[in-house]
Parts: structure tokens; sequence; C-alpha cells
């Protein structure tokens, strides 16, 4: 792709906090610049309202209390993205060939607005043409059908798809005969799902927002909610104004966890805001293990323990205890860049608390250690019992909108076996029992053709997932690719060999069937289900539902014994099948229609009873490894900027972190700067090394000297998704580890052909 796009880059200083007056006039320019004035009030005054639909940012969950203006900055972007009056049309794609696309930015992608009508790429062709919607569905059902095994086919799910989508979806695929249900998911929070699941015997945060408010102390480890989830501060706002203490753990001084202006008060707009967080730790990437090990042997050595609660409710407290008192120093302050002080003085925050929150995201997730991270963090919380009592527990904050309620829908490569028993007894058919494919094993699968048709509900694949090169050819492979989308991306434009755009409808539209108008449901990041209903006027009147895409392509794959033009007409059909099918869910239909919807149970926060194998909490024990570098190395870890959701990104300031019109460069500390004799804002190749002695690189990238913590250098993905080997994934979870590659910097040559022009 072409980087001409950064010729404008400007760096200005870091701010200290985030929100106030320029998140909401951010918000309103691109808003109306996508939608103009008079859609852009009709349309954010809907967003989380209870009559409305559920913003298609983040999964941060709403409260009962619903203030009138209940989106953020970045909310706002994505509602633009999506209800955004730009319209791609077949004339586009008959001036646009798929190569041309192939090289157009991220950014001009999404730029050019939203899908009309089905395309198909026939094998050969250069560009993309018109097809019916029934010709589509029976294309993908012959090839799908001429497939020697149902698992030679891939059916991946990001995380917007609805509830009644992602539960029509999994049965389309187990009813076909595949666990191929990689989603998104495996490249995030897996490794939470992992640890929870084997340490508390749920795989989901254990806390509801009004715990949050109700905590003495909350850590905020690993994540930059000022960006990725600014409704999260006027929670950590609300929970400091009772008397809660704040401790930040990230190499990155982001600007949300210092300081937050709460755009949604008067008094947040101008003035100084809330100092947000007590202590700041400034940890070295992957140094999380070796802190809460640290933390559990100060706990143990004064006995800060609940005893009580270890005594009734775990399982495992010597083995991990004679584990933990042995954890050395010398490694810990290594692992973390932290001094003995620092971590002596959160210990004494720890002991004066009643009740802990700690709350994470990525920063965890994309280790190789990250399931060991995050069990640690668990026995960090067990010790004093702050787990299943009112303000306390695990805050693991989710990324996209419906991404736990899809893999409690079914979404999942790894069902368990009582799922598989209720959806097998539910539609009259015995599912696949053989596990499927993760992301990273599709991936492999593709490379080595035992893999050949791929469908994606929702998602950008190729850009997202790592080792770009690898994952491109892998998807070109294929026989037929299949992208049922809203928005362009570059998934389109590296395509198989025959490859279908499926347009859909987003939130934000009215959502019409044979039995009149219909709603969709999810779940937040705290288990809480609630209705989703757009209102907009369709992008296009081609446009079909989610629901009603799968529904048609099930129709035109197997043989007609599951109800599917039923399930289509009205959707309480689907949530009829879900209410016998997935635990919960009981009454769905009925529930679902109260004002905020319901609460998922969760065995370990109202009972304090722990489903896991031992029928107990399970106390872990969690080797510390260092992640050391050769000389001259630095570690990488792979972020969001202000401006962008994943692979769509909106514009190429991250105003926070003080640059503006570029996305090509790379945070270093200037400590680092001067031992590698590289002055800031030269342009480097940032080059990855992975183990099996292969270099991976990345072409110009302007240094920016900037206050990470030192050898830990910070830059933005998806341009940097190249550099992430595809071996390269976390134990246990098998989520790429784009939080810690080991890399050094080159010169960066121009090179002497100029690139493509627009
Ligand atoms: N506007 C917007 N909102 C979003 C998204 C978006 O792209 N844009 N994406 C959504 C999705 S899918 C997700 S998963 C979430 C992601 O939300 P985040 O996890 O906040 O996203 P990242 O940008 O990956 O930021 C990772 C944070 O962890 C820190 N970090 C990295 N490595 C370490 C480490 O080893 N230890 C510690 N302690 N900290 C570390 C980084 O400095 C950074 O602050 O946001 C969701 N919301
Ligand atoms: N290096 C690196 N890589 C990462 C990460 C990282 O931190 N570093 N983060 C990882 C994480 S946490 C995640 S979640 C993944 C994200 O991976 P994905 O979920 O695959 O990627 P997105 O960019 O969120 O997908 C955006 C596309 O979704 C489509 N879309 C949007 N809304 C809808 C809708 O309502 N319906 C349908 N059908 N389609 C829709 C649009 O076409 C849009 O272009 O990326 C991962 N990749
Ligand atoms: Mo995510």
């Amino acid at each position: 792709m072409s980087h001409d796009e950064d010729a404008r880059l400007n760096v200005t200083e870091p701010k200290r906090w985030a929100a106030g007056m320029p998140g909401v006039t951010a918000a309103l320019r691109e808003a109306t610049g996508q939608m103009g004035v008079r859609r852009t009030a009709l349309t954010l005054a809907r967003v989380n309202q209870k009559d409305g639909f559920d913003c298609p940012g983040c999964a941060w969950p709403e409260g009962t209390d619903r203030h009138r203006a209940e989106f953020c900055e970045n909310g706002a972007k994505a509602v633009a993205e999506e209800a955004t009056t730009r319209r791609i049309t077949r004339e586009f794609f008959a001036s646009h060939a798929l190569d041309e696309l192939a090289v157009r930015s991220d950014h001009w992608l999404g730029r050019q607005g939203r899908l009309t009508e089905p395309m198909v790429r026939r094998p050969g062709a250069s560009h993309y043409t018109p097809i019916s919607w029934e010709d589509a569905f029976a294309l993908v059902g012959a090839e799908l059908n001429a497939l020697s095994s149902p698992d030679e086919a891939v059916f991946y799910t990001s995380g917007r798809t609805s509830n009644e989508a992602a539960f029509a979806y999994q049965l389309f695929a187990r009813a076909f005969g595949t666990n191929n249900l990689p989603d998104c998911s495996n490249m995030c929070h897996e490794s939470s799902g992992s640890a929870l699941t084997e340490t508390l015997g749920v795989g989901k945060g254990s806390v509801t927002l009004e715990d949050l408010h109700r905590a003495d102390l909350v850590f905020v480890v690993g994540q930059n909610p000022g960006t990725n989830h600014p409704r999260m501060l006027s929670a950590l706002e609300k929970a400091k104004k009772a008397g809660a203490r704040i401790v930040a753990v990230n190499p990155l001084p982001e600007a949300g966890l210092l300081r937050f202006k709460n755009p949604q008060r008067p008094s947040g707009l101008v003035g100084r805001g809330t100092e947000l967080a007590d202590r700041f730790l400034q940890i070295r990437l992957n140094g999380d293990l070796a802190l809460f090990q640290a933390l559990n042997r100060l706990l143990l050595e004064s006995d800060a323990l609940d005893h009580s609660f270890l005594e009734t409710h775990t399982h495992g407290f010597e083995g991990f205890a004679a584990h933990a008192r042995t954890v050395p120093w010398d490694d810990v302050l290594e692992a973390t860049g932290l001094t003995r002080a620092e971590i002596e003085a959160t210990h004494r925050d720890v002991v004066a608390s009643e009740r802990i929150v700690v709350c994470w995201a990525m920063g965890l997730t994309q280790h190789r250690n990250s399931v060991a991270t995050i069990r640690e963090v668990v026995n960090f919380l067990l010790l004093r019992g702050n787990v299943g009592r009112p303000g306390a527990g695990v805050c693991p904050v989710r990324g996209h909108s419906n991404v736990q309620g899809d893999r409690t829908m079914g979404i999942n490569e790894k069902p368990p076996a009582a799922f598989l028993d209720a959806l097998g007894a539910e539609f009259g058919f015995d599912p696949p029992r053989a596990h499927g494919l993760d992301t990273v094993e599709a991936i492999r699968a593709m490379r080595d053709g035992r893999a050949s048709v791929f469908v994606a509900m929702g998602g950008n694949f190729v850009r997202a997932t790592p080792d770009s090169a690898v994952t491109e050819a892998a998807l070109r492979s294929c026989r037929l690719t299949v992208q049922i989308s809203t928005k362009l991306n570059r998934s389109h434009a590296v395509a198989g060999e025959t490859a279908l755009i499926l347009p859909t409808l987003g939130r934000t539209e009215r959502d019409v069937q044979a039995s009149g108008p219909q709603f969709v449901s999810v779940e937040d990041s705290m288990s809480l289900v609630h209705a989703s209903r757009g209102r907009l006027e369709p992008a296009s009147p081609a446009l079909r539902s989610e629901v009603a895409i799968v529904c048609d392509l099930a129709g035109a794959t197997l043989p007609p014994t599951i109800p599917w033009p039923s399930m289509r007409a009205d959707y309480d059909v689907v949530r009829d099948h879900i209410s016998r099918v997935v635990p919960g869910f009981t009454d769905y239909n009925a529930r679902i229609r109260a004002e905020d919807g319901f609460a998922l149970p969760h065995a370990p926060r109202d009972e304090r009873r722990f489903p896991t194998a031992t029928g107990k909490a399970n106390l872990t024990v969690n080797p510390l490894e260092i992640l050391r570098v050769p000389p001259g190395r630095l570690l990488l870890q792979t972020i969001r900027s202000h401006d962008q959701y994943n692979t769509t990104v909106y514009g190429l300031d991250d105003r926070y972190r003080g640059v503006k019109a570029g996305r090509r460069v790379l945070f270093v500390n200037p400590a680092d700067l001067k031992n590698l004799n590289i002055d800031d804002g030269t342009t480097v190749d940032i080059v990855s090394e992975w183990t099996d002695g292969t270099e991976r690189r990345a072409e110009a990238f302007r240094v920016i000297a900037y206050p990470t913590a030192p050898g830990c250098t910070a830059a933005y993905f998806p341009e940097t998704n190249v550099l992430v080997p595809l071996d390269s994934t976390a134990e246990t979870s098998n989520t790429p580890t784009s939080k810690s590659l080991t890399i050094h910097l080159e010169p960066h040559h121009p090179p002497r052909i100029p690139p493509v022009k627009r």
C-alpha cells in the first residue's frame, strides 16, 4: 500500500487529559461531515437510549440512569462511519479494479461509503460485477457442497454481529458439519476467557457497573479507556468521587488514565476535570505477571489474607503460596522496570482497601504468557476474597459491542459439549464434536490448502490478523471468499478465486421482515442483555439483514430440515430457539422487552459458586519468565490511535498523543534513541525478529521521542501486523502476541519506484 498519506505528519506534545470540549467538537465534526447536520442530530439522539440502538463502538455497559447523551466522541465516530450518506455503487466497482483497491489505504477504503448491492468477482476477473442475491446464495451453496469435507470451510465472525444473527450463523456452520468458527475474540480477550474459565469457572467478568462505583481500589491495567472505552471514564470518575483510589498500570502515560474532563457535565467542558490515577505504575511491556506475583508475595508475607474465604472457596493454596513466597525481587524489578518502593506502596494501597476491582484489556491479553498473567491477577483478587462480593471482582473490558454475546450464542471453535447437546436436541441433528479452527489455525489451514472456502460475518480478516503477507496469500489461495459487510475494506480487495460481497444492514438501520419490524439483541461487557432497534432508512433498498443473509445461505446449502424461513421472517422465532439452547435465556422474548433488558447469571458473582473442575476457585502456580531482548533490540507493542476503530481508520490524528495527519509513527523512549544513536524525527524501517531466525519488515516509520517505558516502543496496527509472526501466539489461548514483539530499527531507504499516486 502507498504511504504518501503521511506526507503532512505533524507531532506535538502528548495531552495530559482526555475528553472535554475538543472531544465534543471532534465528534460533531466527524458526524456532520459524514451525514450532515440533521441526520447527525437524529442519529446521535438514539445511541444507547432505551428505545434506540446499541452503540456499535465498544462493549461498555450503559447503566440504568442513562444520560441524555449516552455516547462518546469515539462512539459518535463509529455511528457516523455506519450512518454516512456516502455510497459505493456498481459504477464504483466498474472503475476500480481489485488490484487498484488493494493498494489503497484503509482510510481511503473506509471513506468510500456504504456497500449497496451484492457483487461478485468471477475467477480471473479484474473487477467485481453485480450479482443477484439468489445467484449469490446458490453460488455459495454449490461451493460448500463441492468440498470433500465440511472442515474445509471456515466461518469467521467479528464482534458486532447481533445475538440473533450469531446464533443462526453458528447453527448454519454446525448443521453444515463443522466447528470452524474462529472469531475476533481469538485475537482479543481469548486469554481472559481461558484464564477465567480455568480459575473461576466462568470466562466473563464478574463485576457490574455498581460494583465499579462502589469499589475502593480500582486497577486499570493494560488499557487505554480514554480512547477505546471513553464512557468507562465516567464510571471511574464516579468511583473516585465516592472515595476510590485508582492505580493505572501501563507503559504509556495515556491521557485518559491521568485526568478526565467529563463532556456530559457542564463543569467538564471547561476547568481542570478530575484527576483519575492516584498511582501510575509505568511498567515494562509484559511485566504484569511479575508485578502481581510481587504483590501476592507481599500479601502472603504481611498475612493480609481473607483466610475464611480461602478455606471455604478456593483450591490450591499450598502450592500457590510455596511458589509465590519465593518469587525473586531481582527478577520482579527487571521484568517490571518498577522500583521496589513503588510496588510496596501499591501493596499498602491494597491492604488499606476492602473492595478491589481489576480492569484490563489488550495490554494483558496479547502476550505469550497472557493466560498466566491473568491467572495471577485472579490469585491476587482471591487472596483477599475480592470475588463474589459487592464492589469487587474481575473486569476484562471487552472490545466489540457484541463480542461477548457472540460467544454466548455459540460462536466458538471449541464449544462445550452441553451446548452441542442442547443444539442437537433442539434442531434434531448431530452437531460435529471435533474442535474447529481458531483464527491462527484457520490461516494455516488456508495457507496449506486444507481449507478453501472462507466466509466472514463482518470484520476485516486480512487486516486484523497477524503476518499480513502470509494471511493475504492464504486468502487469495481460497476457491471462494465471502464477505458479509457494511463497509468496504481490504478483505474485499484481497479475494479468493471467486469472491462475493454481501452488503448488510447496520445497527442504526430499520430492519423489516415478513412479520413486520424487527429488533436484535446484544450482551455487553458486564453480561447485560438488551435490545437494539435501528431507525434510519437503510443505506440501500437492496441491503439484507445479517439474519436474513444467514438463513438464505443455509437454505441454499442445506436440506430443509431446519425451519430457516420462519427464523428469517420473525426474530422472535430465533429467540425462542435460543431460549431452549443457551443457559440463562429462559423467556428470552419476554425479558428482552423489559426496559433495561436482563442480566445473565454469573455463579461466582451471584452466589460465590465456582463451576470449575475442582468445584472451587483455583489458585494457580505461574512460572515467571522475563522477556529479555538482545542488545540493540527493543520491544514493540501495536496499539490503536484515537482516530480508528480496529482496522477502520476514521482519520489520521491521534490527538491525545500529539500526532497529526499521519499514522506511520513509532513512539520510542528518548534514552533508547540516544543509545541507538537515532534522532527524533528520523524515518526508519521496523524489523521484527522471530525465534526461527526470520525477519519481517514494516517500512518508513517516523520516530517520535515519547515518554514510554524504557526499552518499550509502540506503533499503530493494522500497519504493523506485517511484523507479527503467525506462530508467535499466547500459550493456551493462541492469541497473536501483538503487544510484545522483538524489533530492531534500520535506516529507511526510499524506494526507487515512486509510490502509486491517488
Ligand atoms: N475508539 C475505539 N474504541 C475501541 C476500539 C478501537 O479501535 N477504537 N477497539 C475495540 C476493541 S475490539 C478492543 S479489544 C478494545 C481495545 O482497548 P485497549 O486494550 O485499550 O486497546 P489498545 O490500543 O490495544 O491499548 C492497549 C493498552 O495497553 C497498554 N499495554 C500494552 N502492553 C502492555 C503491557 O504489557 N502491560 C500493561 N500494563 N499495559 C500494556 C498500552 O500502552 C495501551 O494503553 O477497544 C474497543 N474500543
Ligand atoms: N497488531 C494488532 N492486531 C490486532 C489487534 C491489536 O491490538 N494489534 N487487536 C485485535 C482485536 S482486539 C480485534 S477485536 C480484531 C478486530 O478484527 P475485526 O473484527 O475482524 O476487524 P474490524 O476492523 O473491527 O472490522 C471492521 C469491518 O467490519 C465490518 N462491519 C462493521 N459493522 C458491521 C456490521 O454491523 N455487520 C457486518 N456484517 N459487518 C460490519 C465493516 O465492513 C468494517 O470494515 O483485530 C485484532 N488485531
Ligand atoms: Mo478486540
